[in-house]
């Protein structure tokens, strides 16, 4: 897989170096190209924003500097992704969609976003994918962009070490995981669950099933259909 990103803040970026992407591109899997948008300016000042027709507060990212970039960069047929507040809601299955792809280039808006014309253009040539993170304001795409390639990266195809991990762990199986422990057996007065070092590997896994079913429901009932609720959270059937 091949990730671009289009930002004014190249450094802001440099954690993918770090950990799991990082490893991604040792292990020869990924090749990661930080951009720095005022590569594509031509003015003393490099300037890449400027005021929004209509007025209102904040600048708009000009247009000019993402064209000739993507023209550049050669984004036809690639996926490109434009984290905003204003997209699709990140979740994992969009994660485990975006993992399919062979090129995914981010733009990072800033300021009160990219002029539109960028995004309808992009639509031309490209896959477009405007993504949200959540219900809340960043003051760039950077961050987004970093937390959706982590998700992205770590579901390629020999990146985890073991498969199991991923199948097992929250939202995989539409649940919130269970309560995990390690030694020792019992720490300031709280004790691991007996039936973890009981040896039962069917007990375990039941229990296991049941206290992410009591989480989800506790933390995030949206997340179970009503059917789950039925089936496996009435005891007494109602009469
Ligand atoms: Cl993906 N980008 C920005 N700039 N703000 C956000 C977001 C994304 N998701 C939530 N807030």
């Amino acid at each position: 897989m091949r990730l671009d990103y289009l930002t004014i803040f190249p450094e802001y970026l440099d954690a993918l170096r770090l950990s799991l992407p990082g490893k991604a591109v040792d292990k020869g899997l990924l090749e990661l190209h930080v951009h720095d948008l005022r590569t594509w300016t031509h003015d003393r000042h490099r300037t890449v924003d400027d005021t929004p027709y209509g007025g209102g507060a904040g600048m708009v990212l000009k247009p000019e500097p993402f064209g000739e970039a993507l023209d550049e960069l050669a984004v036809d047929g690639a996926t490109v992704v434009v984290p905003t507040p204003a997209g699709r809601p990140f979740t994992q299955p969009l994660a485990r969609e975006l993992a399919t792809r062979e090129r995914l280039v981010f733009l990072c808006g800033r300021y009160e976003g990219i002029d539109q014309r960028v995004l309808d253009h992009v639509a031309t040539r490209a896959e477009l994918v405007e993504v949200s993170l959540g219900d809340y304001v960043l003051n760039g795409g950077e961050v987004a962009a970093l937390a959706m390639t982590e998700a992205v990266v770590r579901l390629l195809p020999g990146f985890m070490g073991n498969a199991a991990s991923l199948v097992e762990e929250s939202h995989e199986s539409g649940l919130l995981e269970h309560p995990v422990y390690t030694k020792p057996a019992a720490w300031r007065g709280h004790e691991v669950p007996p039936v973890l070092m009981s040896g039962n590997h069917g007990a375990i896994a039941a229990w296991r099933h049941d206290r992410a079913l009591a989480r989800t429901a506790e933390r995030r009932p949206d997340l179970l259909p009503a059917t789950a609720v039925a089936s496996e959270w009435v005891v007494e059937p109602a009469v």
